[in-house]
C-alpha cells in the first residue's frame, strides 16, 4: 500500500505539478530574428525546470549577475559554450539571462516563476542597443504578472 502511494506521489508529482520547459538558443527563430533564445519570454511556475538546448552552434546561457535580475537567492548560473543547461526555478520571481557572445546582437530571455515578486528591481538592470529592445517587450509581458 504505502509502495504504490510512493509510486502515486512521485509520478504524479512531477507530471502534474513540475513542468519541463525548453528553450531554444537558434541563429534564427521562427520568427525570422537573428540569434533568440526561443521562446524568449517565458511563463513558468516555481518548481519547475528550464533545459536550455544549445540547437544551433556558437551560443551558451547564464544568468545576470545585475542586482534584482534573478530573485534574492538565486546564484546567476553559467553555462559553457555548445552546452545544454538545466535551471530550476527555486523561487518566484523574474529571472533575466543572456548568451554572452550575442549580447550585442539582443540575445537575452526572460523567465517569470509563478509572480513578477522582482519586477521593479529586474526592471532596472540595464541594458542597450537590441538587448534593450527586446527586454522592453519581455518585461512589458512580465509587468502583467506582478
Ligand atoms: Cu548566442
Amino acid at each position: 500500500m504505502s509502495k504504490l502511494l510512493l509510486f502515486l506521489f512521485t509520478s504524479f508529482g512531477f507530471s502534474a505539478f513540475c513542468a519541463v520547459h525548453e528553450i531554444k538558443m537558434l541563429n534564427k527563430g521562427s520568427d525570422g530574428e537573428k540569434m533568440v533564445f526561443e521562446p524568449a519570454f517565458l511563463k513558468a511556475n516555481v518548481g519547475d525546470t528550464i533545459k536550455f538546448l544549445p540547437v544551433d552552434k556558437g551560443h551558451m546561457v547564464e544568468g545576470l549577475k545585475n542586482p534584482g535580475a534573478l530573485p534574492a537567492g538565486i546564484k546567476a548560473w553559467k553555462g559553457g559554450l555548445n552546452k545544454e543547461v538545466t535551471v530550476v526555478l527555486e523561487k518566484e520571481g523574474v529571472y533575466l539571462y543572456k548568451c554572452m557572445p550575442h549580447m550585442a546582437m539582443g540575445m537575452v530571455g526572460l523567465v517569470v516563476a509563478g509572480k513578477a515578486s522582482n519586477f521593479d528591481a529586474a526592471q532596472k538592470v540595464k541594458f542597450t542597443g537590441k538587448a534593450k529592445m527586446r527586454m522592453d517587450d519581455y518585461l512589458k509581458k512580465a509587468e502583467a504578472l506582478k
